[in-house]
């Protein structure tokens, strides 16, 4: 390593004195302003982490569903995962270092990591729409170039797509071609391929409205629509000519809110859906003939697509295991849906996709979604051979079908992470096929009147949990006060934890009826407020 240079280099990326950061559950994320040297910080330690896993590493420049103002960055391992653990702590200590303590603390991940210096590196890097985040990506290649590391600069992409060129190239070309072209043509091909089967065409049950958060989503769909054009047909609104990025928009104003974006024109029983501003998220929603608004997050796209996958893996007779793994978010009414009409094993892991990848990968087949729509259905390598292989020999002609259906949606599926572009064809392919409606799929069963409210603390990591966060052990008498609250109501269920990309304290609550999801919504916003710390104005009733 030139450390001279590094030091060099820094000098123009210089971290302001006393400002600390931390690797958390989507990487760094703050104001964009604040945000050059990690961005310079991170490209260096793409380039350790590469020649340590002797493999293509990503880094990404986002921040998601948060606001314009904002960004962030987080790194892309070899099969497209989250960046391991043990990584994340090395990324918080060198975006923290002081300017002069800058090579001691890269000469000491290198020798901690056991990375050999003299093996190559290769760094891709893709970045949002954001105004903040084409300077900021080339901080990035700053740090990766200043450690002799070569880099593909794929521009503007989709957060799932970076993550597939990093899965694509780490396997020799063998998921798919890395290139946007590439991404295009494996999925299109494989939902063309899947919706044959459907009977209903060319009617309006093939359109759909994407609201698409201002955001890169936009951009990358009106690329794409192209290529599946014959399947289906998309609108793209809040594309991002006028408004701002999530503003009064987005899959993740939509899920909180619970109320359609700005920007969109819905009429009864058309079927619209949200990305968020990377899309990697995706919900849908509906209005009925009423006028009421009608939610189908996460939780239900996790519900259509295994009672979908059932079927076919009947069909095939092979005993492979499907599992669903969810997070506390959960609605209560998706979870009981699952396990006892479904019959499908439920688990429950912390927040973050990471946790649920993770988990869904002990299975054949691990659908995994968190309730504000990230999520993806991964085949486990053996599955999916045995799948290949059945739609081959099979004789049976039914049963070669069913085989070859599951084989197009291996394919349809991004196996790197949750994907909103992918997650939308595979839905899209589902309701076609089963010819179902919007609101038929929203009957599949009645989500519990939930909500979920702020809370801002001095400390928010005063609160500890257990129990994949259903749990407070800390502060004291935080959680006998929640179950308390929860007594007091019927069907009801609430747990508070600290967020991991912001600052603040978030409270989860669900009941039988709405008010009464709100009223203890907020009760237990008040026994945070009172027992963790809190700052600023007390919780207020009503919403
Ligand atoms: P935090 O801020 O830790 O709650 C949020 C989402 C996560 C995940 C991350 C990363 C909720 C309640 N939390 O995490 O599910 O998507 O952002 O973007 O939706
Ligand atoms: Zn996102």
């Amino acid at each position: 390593m030139d450390l001279d240079a590094v030091t060099k280099q820094s000098a123009l990326h210089a971290k302001p004195d006393g400002l600390t950061l931390q690797y958390g559950t989507a990487g760094f994320r703050t104001k964009a302003e604040h945000l050059d040297h990690v961005m310079f910080r991170m490209g260096l330690l793409a380039v350790l982490r590469s020649k340590q896993t002797k493999s293509t590493i990503g880094v990404m420049v986002t921040a998601s569903h948060n606001p314009e103002e904002d960004n962030g960055v987080k790194l892309v391992d070899p099969l497209g995962e989250m960046l391991a653990p043990s990584w994340e702590d090395h990324a918080t200590c060198l975006a923290n270092a002081e300017e002069q303590d800058l090579p001691r603390v890269l000469v000491d991940i290198g020798e901690k990591a056991a990375v050999n210096l003299h093996q190559d590196a290769f760094v891709v890097i893709g970045r949002d729409t954001r105004p903040s985040s084409e300077k900021l990506s080339q901080s990035v290649i700053d740090g990766v170039t200043v450690l002799g590391g070569q880099f593909h600069d794929y521009g503007l992409l989709t957060t799932p797509q970076l993550h597939y060129m990093v899965y694509c190239r780490n396997t020799s070309g063998q998921y798919g071609k890395a290139t946007i072209e590439g991404y295009y043509q494996k999925l299109s091909a494989a939902f063309v391929e899947l919706t044959k089967q459907a009977s209903c065409s060319g009617d309006d049950q093939r359109t759909l409205k994407v609201d698409c958060a201002n955001g890169i989503g936009a951009l990358k769909l009106r690329e794409m629509k192209h290529y599946f054009s014959q399947g289906l047909s998309v609108q793209l609104f809040n594309d991002g000519t006028k408004g701002k990025l999530n503003h009064l928009c987005g899959a993740d104003f939509v899920k909180s809110h619970q109320k359609p974006p700005q920007g969109i024109e819905m009429k009864s029983h058309e079927r619209c859906c949200s990305f968020d501003g990377d899309a990697d998220r995706i919900v849908y929603y509906y209005h009925d003939a009423d006028g009421q608004f009608h939610l189908v997050d996460g939780d239900k796209i996790a519900a259509l697509i295994s009672s979908f996958l059932k079927e076919p893996l009947l069909e095939i007779g092979d005993s492979l295991s499907l599992g669903v793994v969810q997070t506390a978010y959960a609605n209560g009414s998706s979870t009981r849906y699952l396990e006892e009409v479904m019959k499908v094993p439920v688990y429950c892991t912390k927040t973050g996709v990471k946790h649920l990848h993770h988990k869904a990968q002990e299975f054949d087949i691990g659908v995994y979604f968190e309730a504000n729509g990230h999520g993806t259905v991964l085949f486990s390598k053996a599955a999916e051979m045995k799948i290949k292989q059945l739609a081959k020999e099979l004789e049976e002609d039914k049963k070669r079908k069913a085989a070859k259906m599951l084989e197009n949606v291996i394919d349809l599926f991004n196996q790197a992470t949750g994907d909103a572009i992918s997650d939308m064809l595979v839905i899209e392919a589902i309701l076609a096929l089963k010819g179902l409606t919007v609101q038929q799929w929203d009957a599949l069963y009645t989500d519990l009147p939930n909500r979920q409210l702020k809370v801002k603390v001095a400390d928010r990591q005063v609160i500890s949990t257990t129990d994949a966060e259903r749990q407070a052990v800390k502060p004291p008498g935080l959680q006998e006060a929640i179950n308390e609250l929860v007594k007091k109501y019927r069907l009801s269920r609430a747990f508070v934890r600290p967020s991991g990309t912001e600052d603040i304290v978030r409270v989860y609550a669900e009941a039988d009826s709405q008010e009464n999801a709100d009223s203890l919504a907020y009760e237990v916003s008040l026994a945070v407020f009172q027992l963790a710390g809190g700052i600023g104005e007390r919780p207020q009733p009503g919403f």
